[in-house]
């Protein structure tokens, strides 16, 4: 076993695997940027090592920076979490060349297959692994398009060679459109991925995304460890995960672990992993599953520990990140397929620092004046911060993570509803009204949600109704006067009352209101910076950055029209590439922004007339 384990991560997953790390006796080596010296993985660690300035690009994207650090605290692994240098096979390589340290995740060989995406279809094909019906090779012309939509029909996908996660993929709805989206397939996958080669599949139009987890040895043992349904998204950021799926038959969750387990051996994957899947709905009754003749397909391959691995590891008992690191070590797997059991219902909820009834806009800073997080039977929280601590906003939202288990998944829905309304979080925005109202949501409580869901069939009148009666900060309005609220306790004949009372805020000059944090002013979206104004000109929707970020690329033109939910550019942001899209359509009147540029959260980078 190893002595001491640099973490290349922070936040919450670096939490996480120091625990790991501790459960298995080994130390725990911390690095962190500017933005997180008073970070919660930095408090938890055995030592720290600063890397460098808030930008990621210099510090937890820095390659040198980290194994640099590994060597000056004479750490023998890294364990890279998820995000920034996870999927990085140079990094995975680096790591490996370096000696006396040893990379703990697959072979940089199995991570730079995975991204190929023809090359990991051709593998699951050979391993008798369906895939979505469409090419192994790359196509070229227009003419091979429409051969394609002759034989299998419309809609196809188009997919980068080098995308996933929802980046580089072109939908053709007709013949007529395969032209132009061929082109704009191969400009963006030449922009964001430096590779102009894409490849065919059929789209499916409303498919359920089930996951399995995978655990590997290098003596050959491979093991899944049942799926996760993560069907509920919102413009491809997972919001909710479960396990196991609600729409699954028994047969059809063992014909897609087998076939995981097949393709992880074919590819002579190892450590932890995850194969996605579509599966294509069907008419059901309430109540009916998708029996094992239901279609399913291989999408991609996750060469890393998930943000939603918890839910695998409620359910099986099993600690994923102890087997990354026992299996880094060169241990062998202890247990059979048939040990794996699933008990009961896992839900995992995101805990992000954003206002659900603002578009999820993340908040811009603010200071947890109050955490308080649930407990008691079947609740887990995996998080890093505690009340006091500023909101970091250089990286991702997500603050914490909130599993709940039961024995099914009407006991898991009942739990959970008890732990969000415990969750006390005071000062910052969070997604906890929007989970709540998902929690009574009739389409996700009877399962039959798909990943089209959220962004096409919600009404959004409900989130900010949820926001109103669970949030703690107010929904935006465009009246200039916000209300402030203030709580009280009072007892009326021995009988103890909370009150609530809302003043205006204009009546509190400063802070001169004590120290609620409920009463804070919120500001309105997007201005918190003050000087924006000045840096467009044209009047217009402006579209602005959600978070602190590279821009890779801008795919419009001034002038050019651009509609509603058309990719205005990607914005690169803890390693992840973001879509920036357009809300409602227009005439691009002014670009901000161009490639290679830094921009924070709130700056503008579009504005359309
Ligand atoms: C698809 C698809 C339908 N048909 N491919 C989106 C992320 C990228 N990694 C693959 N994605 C999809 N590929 C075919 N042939 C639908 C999606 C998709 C999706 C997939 C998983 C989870 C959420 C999604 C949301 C929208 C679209």
């Amino acid at each position: 076993m190893f002595e001491k384990i640099l973490i290349a991560n922070r936040g919450e997953i670096a939490v996480r695997v120091m625990r790991a790390c501790n459960d298995l006796g080994v130390e725990t080596v911390a690095v962190y940027s500017d933005a997180d010296k008073h970070g919660g993985h930095v408090r938890y660690a055995d030592e720290a090592y600063n890397i460098g300035p808030a930008r990621a690009a210099e510090s937890y994207l820095d390659h040198d920076a980290v194994i640099e650090a590994a060597e000056k605290a004479g750490a023998d692994a890294i364990h890279p979490g998820y995000g920034f240098l996870a999927e990085n096979a140079e990094f995975a390589q680096a790591v490996q060349t370096t000696s006396g340290i040893t990379w703990i995740g697959p072979s940089a060989e199995s991570m730079e297959q995975a991204g190929e995406k023809t090359k990991a279809r051709k593998v699951m094909q050979a391993a008798d692994v369906p895939i979505v019906p469409g090419t192994t090779e790359p196509v070229e012309t227009e003419a091979e398009v429409h051969e394609f939509g002759d034989e299998h029909g419309y809609p196809i996908a188009i997919k980068a060679e080098g995308g996933g996660g929802g980046r580089g993929m072109k939908i053709v709805q007709s013949a007529e459109e395969a032209g132009d989206q061929l082109e704009a397939a191969k400009r963006e996958g030449e922009a964001y991925f430096d590779n102009d080669s894409v490849y065919l599949e059929r789209y499916l139009e409303s498919p359920r995304h089930i996951e399995v987890q995978i655990l590997a040895d290098e003596h050959g043992n491979v093991r899944h460890l049942g799926e996760r349904d993560c069907s509920l998204q919102r413009r491809h950021q997972k919001v909710i995960e479960e396990g196991p799926s609600p729409a699954l038959s028994s047969e059809l969750r063992e014909k897609i672990g087998a076939a995981a387990r097949r393709g992880a051996d074919e590819a002579d994957y190892y450590n932890a992993g995850t194969f996605e899947f579509l599966v294509e709905e069907e008419d059901r009754t309430d109540g009916e599953l998708l029996g094992p003749d239901a279609n399913f397909y291989f999408l991609e391959v996750n060469t890393r520990i998930q943000v939603e691995h918890c839910v695998t590891e409620e359910l099986t008992d099993i600690d994923i990140v102890k087997w990354q690191i026992r299996i880094a070590a060169g241990e062998e797997i202890d247990f059979e397929q048939d040990d794996v059991e699933l008990e009961g219902h896992a839900i995992e909820f995101r805990i992000n620092a954003e206002n659900a009834a603002n578009d999820f806009a993340p908040a811009t800073g603010g200071k947890l004046e109050t955490y308080d997080p649930p407990g008691g039977i079947g609740v887990r929280l995996d998080d890093a911060l505690r009340q006091g601590d500023d909101l970091v906003t250089d990286y991702d939202s997500m603050i914490a993570k909130l599993i709940v288990h039961g024995g099914d998944r009407e006991e898991c829905i009942a739990r959970s509803k008890r732990a969000l309304a415990e969750y006390d979080i005071e000062g910052i925005p969070t997604i906890i009204p929007f989970h709540r109202l998902m929690l009574t949501d009739e389409k996700f409580v009877s399962g039959t949600h798909t990943t089209k869901y959220l962004d096409q069939e919600l009404d959004h009148e409900r989130l900010e109704e949820s926001q109103e009666r669970w949030g703690t900060e107010p929904v935006p309005s465009d009246e200039e006067e916000e209300t402030v609220e203030r709580e009280f306790t009072v007892e009326v004949n021995g009988k103890r009352f909370e009150v609530n009372l809302e003043e205006r805020a204009g009546l509190f000059g400063g802070d001169g209101g004590g120290s609620s944090g409920a009463a804070k002013r919120p500001s309105p979206r997007g201005g918190g910076s003050g000087d924006d104004s000045a840096a467009v000109t044209a009047d217009g929707e402006v579209v602005r950055a959600e978070m602190q970020g590279t821009i890779l690329g801008v795919n419009i033109e001034e002038g050019d029209t651009v509609n509603a939910g058309d990719v205005i550019c990607v914005l690169e942001a803890m390693k992840m590439e973001n879509d920036v899209i357009a809300e409602t359509g227009g005439t691009v009147a002014e670009i901000a922004v161009s490639e290679g540029d830094s921009v924070d959260q709130g700056d503008p980078l579009v504005v359309l007339e």
